[in-house]
């Protein structure tokens, strides 16, 4: 399989981590989602809508959205809930995570870390949604280990991926202790080295 994606996305690392954790082989393609690449016809072959990550499968389908790949090699795995409902509130987290963190999230740390704008050049609504959708986490959070409950699901993966790194975009993880205490238990179970700044 070839996984099309920028080791500096959040989107792009959710697959790979799901992948590396279920120790399914693969070959990463780095692509750049700023320098025109995912603009161009060989890659728009591959996902008309021109962004990654997108998948080729081992028999040559294609896949895209990061949820949906997660959710595509995660089937049969213990980070799917077999109980209908804790499934269906992973998937809440997963909607939720595409409408309601992510466009603030990681876009704010793209504007801000990547291209380097300055907070006044900045839409103010990103700061204000994307703490309110840190403050909806620290709620769960204050009550259960994982979002779902007491169980490592995709809903873990999926929004460790950009509220690890969202100081980078402004935001104070210390004003959500849970979330972070959270960040570190999902980095450890993903293997992956803390992205958490040590006092922020
Ligand atoms: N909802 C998509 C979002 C993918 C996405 O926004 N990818 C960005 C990189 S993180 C990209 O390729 N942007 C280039 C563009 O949209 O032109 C997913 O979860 O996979």
């Amino acid at each position: 399989m070839k996984l099309y994606g920028s080791a500096y996305s959040g989107n792009c690392l959710k697959p790979k981590w799901v992948l590396d954790r279920l120790g399914v082989a693969y070959e990463w393609i780095e692509t750049d989602s700023f320098d025109g690449s995912t603009r161009k016809p060989e890659f728009l072959a591959l996902n008309p809508a021109g962004q990654v990550p997108v998948i080729v499968l081992e028999d040559g389908r294609l896949l895209a959205q990061s949820n949906a790949m997660m959710l595509h090699f995660a089937e049969g795995s213990n980070l799917i809930p077999t109980d209908a409902y804790d499934r269906a509130k992973m998937f809440e987290w997963l909607f939720w995570e595409q409408y309601s963190h992510e466009p603030q999230i990681a876009v704010r740390i793209a504007r801000k870390h990547f291209l380097g704008k300055r907070d006044d050049e900045l839409d103010p609504s990103l700061l204000v949604k994307g703490n309110a959708a840190l403050a909806r986490m620290e709620l769960q959070l204050k009550q259960t280990p994982f979002l779902v409950g007491g169980a490592f699901t995709l809903a873990d993966v999926a929004l460790v991926a950009y509220t690890r790194k969202a100081h980078l975009g402004g935001f104070e993880l210390k004003d959500y202790p849970a979330v972070r205490r959270w960040v570190a238990r999902v980095e450890e179970l993903l293997g992956i080295e803390s992205a958490l700044p040590a006092n922020g």
